[in-house]
């Protein structure tokens, strides 16, 4: 069951094992990955997908013939492997015409620019026969509040989703746009930093529905913040369009980690409510389990392939691992004894209103909190043992 196949959804971010390994300090550690070289390895290892950014795939200053000429080796590959391509996303980061934003630049004619570049790769995203399309404004952001009209580059955001959902409407494409929030770097802070920012912007726009998150764990993370809860609350909004899987330590630079191998009790929380989280114990989300991470710079091409194959072992393993943990009967019991289900009762009976239960004396005038509940504990302390002793292997 360790053995990665097409049906466990599994695709890759074309820059991630693609990554040189150049950083901030220091000059890349490894050459230039060809993209037929990524897809024929990652569909040896069971990957089903891929995911890139046009300049991934040609540089950013390609002719016209150089870059239909990478579209043509990529498509071979796709075909001959039977990798699909499931999402595309465009780079409006790494050139330095990008360095104060794409959408949201202060200078007009970079913003143009910025939109006929996405437009330019959303057709060939359809052509390509992706359904989503991934918005990552690394660059929409400041170091300088005095720089920055918040409220100016937020509407201007919206101007952009806006005509990019005008046009895949009016071109027919079956394209939906995911945005996927992070709170700094490269930026001193990024517009739309988190999952509840990103939720809250895109009920601002023309097209809500076409719109929903591509939310990274680490970039959670970064912030602090549980990134199960966030991804319960994108798929309580119905907004988990597509998924960014990595690992993070901590409060501190984007790590990019292999999956699980960051914080690696939340990853298992997070496989547990992607994979049993729906109606009676079914998937909570059937999209790609997409990994963004990047191979440590201090690995040559022997570590790159391990990590590929290192991120999909950790989320079979975490599937295992929380599959054991469901179907435990001591589990069962704990979850029961700490009422973990009943949350799920309404806190009103069918047709109650505020009249209803305020005539209900049992629910106030008579309800005696220290007999009811006499000092006793939710017993989430043994439940959490429970969890870890399964996600350790030793149940
Ligand atoms: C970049 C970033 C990722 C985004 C990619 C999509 S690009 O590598 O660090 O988190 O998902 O634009
Ligand atoms: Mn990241
Ligand atoms: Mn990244
Ligand atoms: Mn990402």
């Amino acid at each position: 069951t360790l053995t990665p196949t097409r049906d466990d959804k599994f695709s890759f971010g074309l820059w991630t094992l693609g990554w040189n390994a150049q950083d901030q300090f220091g000059g890349p550690t490894r050459p230039h990955l060809d993209t037929v070289e990524a897809v024929e390895g990652l569909a040896e290892r069971g990957v089903w997908g891929i995911t890139f950014h046009d300049d991934d795939i040609f540089p950013f200053e390609s002719t016209d013939a150089e870059r239909q000429h990478e579209i043509d080796r990529l498509k071979k590959v796709t075909a001959d492997t039977g990798i699909v391509v499931e999402m595309v996303t465009t780079n409006l980061f790494s050139h330095p015409v990008f360095k104060d934003g794409g959408f949201t630049s202060n200078d007009r004619a970079v913003r143009r620019f910025a939109l006929r570049k996405v437009l330019r790769n959303i057709d060939l995203a359809a052509e390509l026969g992706a359904t989503t399309f991934v918005m990552w404004g690394g660059r929409e952001g400041s170091e300088y509040d005095a720089a920055k009209d918040i409220r100016g580059a937020l509407e201007r955001y919206r101007e952009a989703v806006n005509l990019l959902g005008d046009y895949v409407v009016e071109k027919g494409y079956g394209l939906k746009f995911a945005i996927e929030p992070k709170p700094n770097e490269p930026r001193g802070d990024i517009l739309l930093p988190t999952v509840g920012h990103a939720l809250a912007f895109i009920e601002t726009l023309e097209r809500p529905e076409l719109v929903g998150l591509n939310p990274e764990t680490g970039h959670e993370q970064m912030a602090g913040l549980n990134f199960t809860h966030g991804i319960a609350q994108a798929l309580d909004a119905g907004k988990l369009f597509h998924i960014d899987l990595n690992g993070q330590r901590g409060v501190k630079f984007d790590q990019d980690l292999v999956f699980g191998h960051g914080d690696v009790q939340n990853a298992f929380s997070l496989v547990d409510l992607l994979e049993n989280g729906g109606p009676g114990g079914t998937p909570a989300y059937d999209g790609p389990r997409h990994f963004d991470y990047k191979p440590s710079r201090t690995e040559d091409f022997t570590g790159v392939w391990e990590s590929v194959s290192a991120n999909m072992q950790m989320y079979l393993l975490l599937k295992e691992r929380a599959a054991a943990f469901r179907a435990d009967p001591e589990v069962q019991e704990a979850l029961a004894a700490s009422k973990v289900d009943e949350v799920n009762t309404p806190t009103l009976s069918a047709g109650e209103g505020y009249d209803a239960l305020i005539a209900d004396r049992s629910s106030y005038e008579d309800f005696d909190t220290a007999a009811y509940f006499g000092g006793k504990g939710f017993g989430f302390v043994r439940l959490q043992q429970l969890a870890m002793e399964h996600m350790l292997g030793a149940r």
